[in-house]
């Protein structure tokens, strides 16, 4: 079985907390078990993950390198100032899904420019926890093998 780790960023675990902001009304918990359910619907083994710190991701982008397929990720706040998450990101071989809860472009300046935008195969942004099932559904005709 194919397998993907899907990595959320510093304050991640809050959504959902503040339903009428940006993230929308979904739990992080619900996030996670809407994953869950797509990647087992897709046949794809899933690793989700959230950390605070942007070393924990980087060992977590490290170790993807080994035992994953391909990667999806949500740096939340360091996806605007983390060169290390970067060169974690461009020494890992398969597709790479850059994902956002929320329209990064439609709110501050400083939200528009992201180093992870660099490695990502392609960015999801703007759709909630809906954006993040069709990252997974992307991911997993990203992975596919092709056909004999
Ligand atoms: C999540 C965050 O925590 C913010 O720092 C980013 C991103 C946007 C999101 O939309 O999921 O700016």
């Amino acid at each position: 079985m194919k397998q993907v780790m899907f990595l959320n960023g510093p304050n991640a675990n809050l959504y959902g907390l503040d339903p009428g902001g940006s993230y929308g009304p979904d739990s992080f918990a619900q996030i996670e078990a809407g994953c869950h359910a797509r990647a087992k619907a897709l046949g794809v083994a899933l690793s989700f993950r959230q950390s605070n710190h942007e070393g924990q991701l980087i060992d977590w982008i490290q170790q993807a390198r080994q035992d994953c397929d391909g990667l999806l990720i949500n740096a939340a706040g360091l996806t605007y100032t983390s060169v290390a998450i970067l060169d974690a990101l461009l020494a890992f071989d398969g597709p790479i899904i850059e994902c956002h809860m929320s329209n990064i472009w439609r709110r501050e300046p400083f939200r528009s420019h992201s180093f992870v935008s660099k490695a990502a195969t392609g960015v999801v942004a703007g759709l909630g926890l809906r954006g993040y099932l069709l990252a997974l559904d992307a991911m997993a005709d990203l992975i596919a093998e092709p056909a004999a």
